[in-house]
């Protein structure tokens, strides 16, 4: 697979930390000049613009939070005047006030250069049909994948989510080639090609899939290739830090090469939030060092997962995160243990005895919290004897159970009972929550 530019995805790590310190400087001069907000942070941490030299002072500057940006609503955080902003994009605001974000032109420009590498580490070129499903409007997807499959000259379909049959039909006469998609709503295509008798293998033109927005597990990568016989890739990123595109897979699917040229990466203990060697799992903290309009300093992802050092086959010399297990704020504490989804999702998929839709509900009873998982049967389970269908919840609760060292009930439900969706998939139903 080609690289779309070598010079930064596979530069000398040397060269690269020298480049880094350098737009390092810059940015925090920047954000201290133009930001009243983070100039009062840096002041109460007793630091200076002039405190920033390398790479390694990074650890002197305040973190930044989801909460700043709130607190500054709509655009107090940002490093450029209004009228250099050309674009605001804005995350839905399901757990608070919405945050948003702007970019210059120039940011755009970088945007799209770094979904031009992301969709050339997938495999794409010009002669593909990239077919954007993410959605188009404040979220950051559309748009922004939008954008960079037009910079490679691919054929973009801008279908963005939603009328799931209309997107087969479209792929179909369009010629479809590269999906870009959440997962979850991969699988719900999939499911809904069955249903109207194509084949992707055989009556599309898929050849890869850039699926990312929400975590997904390697269980579920293996779903969607063998369903729809393609090579799919995982694709990180979000508003806060640019959208997708900060970092991206190779063909070895081993990790995701972090765009280290635009954002210094660091991986800390959400508790003490110090720094943790990479291997270490931890949370993710990036820092933007090339953008205008909203370089975040040190934010704070919640994002968890480990990063790895090591040389990749591909050429890029760019370090590496593992698959996001999870958001340290989608984390339930059931009965003081820590329960993450992708863990579910790992246990009943490697099973491979129901279908891959389920949702955990978490529920009070009496002083006690209870954790029951929905997951549908397949249709072929559906006919079965219900003896049958207990002994797959058995297995199946059985297999959570070991893994998490819970107890829970596990729920079996008909085909296509749990809500499927267009974006991100709503995993969790929290009714301790009021
Ligand atoms: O989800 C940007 C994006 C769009 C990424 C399309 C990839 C593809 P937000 O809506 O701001 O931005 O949500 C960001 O989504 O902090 C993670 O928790 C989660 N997330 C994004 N990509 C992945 C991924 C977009 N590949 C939040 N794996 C992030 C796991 C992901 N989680």
């Amino acid at each position: 697979m080609g690289i779309w530019n070598a010079e930064y995805e596979c530069m000398d790590r040397e060269k690269l930390m020298e480049l880094q310190g350098e737009r390092l400087r810059n940015t925090v001069q920047r954000v201290y000049s133009n930001v009243n907000y983070f100039r009062q942070k840096m002041k109460d941490k007793g630091v200076e613009p002039g405190d920033i030299n390398t790479v390694q002072d990074l650890r002197k500057l305040p973190f930044t939070y989801k909460q700043d940006l709130r607190d500054t609503y709509p655009y107090g955080m940002f490093s450029a005047p209004m009228d250099e902003v050309v674009r605001i994009h804005a995350s839905t605001g399901t757990t608070g006030k919405r945050t948003v974000v702007g970019y210059t032109a120039k940011d755009i420009d970088i945007w799209t250069e770094l979904i031009a590498r992301c969709l050339t580490a997938a495999g794409a070129d010009k002669s593909d049909f990239v077919h954007v499903a993410y959605g188009y409007g404040l979220f950051t997807g559309g748009l922004g994948v939008h954008y960079g499959a037009e910079k490679i000259g691919a054929t973009v379909i801008p279908i963005s989510g939603g009328n799931t049959k209309r997107q087969i039909e479209i792929m179909q006469d369009f010629g479809s080639t590269i999906l870009t998609c959440t997962p979850s709503y991969a699988l719900y295509l999939a499911e809904t090609m069955k249903e109207m008798n194509i084949d992707p293998k055989k009556d599309l033109k898929l050849k890869a899939g850039v699926f990312g927005a929400e975590p997904w597990t390697e269980e579920m990568r293996k779903e969607i290739e063998e369903q729809m016989g393609i090579m799919a890739i995982d694709i990180y990123g979000l508003s806060e830090i640019i959208g997708p595109g900060v970092s991206i897979e190779c063909e070895y699917q081993n990790g995701l090469h972090i765009q280290e040229d635009h954002f210094i990466v660091e991986i800390i203990d959400p508790e003490t939030e110090e720094p943790l060697p990479p291997g270490s799992e931890g949370e993710l903290v990036f820092t933007c060092i090339t953008k205008e309009a909203l370089p975040l300093i040190r934010y704070r992802t919640r994002d968890i997962c480990r990063l790895n050092s090591e040389k990749c086959e591909c050429g890029r010399t760019q370090i590496r995160m593992g698959k996001v297990t999870g958001r340290s704020d989608d984390m339930l504490i059931i009965r003081g243990v820590n329960v993450f989804p992708s863990q579910i999702e790992s246990a009943l998929l490697e099973l491979g005895l129901s279908s891959p839709h389920y949702q955990l509900v978490v529920e009070r009873v009496g002083t006690l919290d209870n954790l029951e998982v929905h997951v549908e049967m397949t249709p072929d389970m559906f006919s079965d004897a219900v003896r049958q269908v207990e002994k797959a919840e058995h297995k199946i609760r059985h297999n959570i159970e070991s893994i998490l060292g819970l107890t829970c009930r596990v729920r079996l439900l008909e085909p296509k009972s749990i809500q499927r969706s267009e974006g991100k998939a709503k995993r969790v139903i929290d009714k301790r929550v009021k």
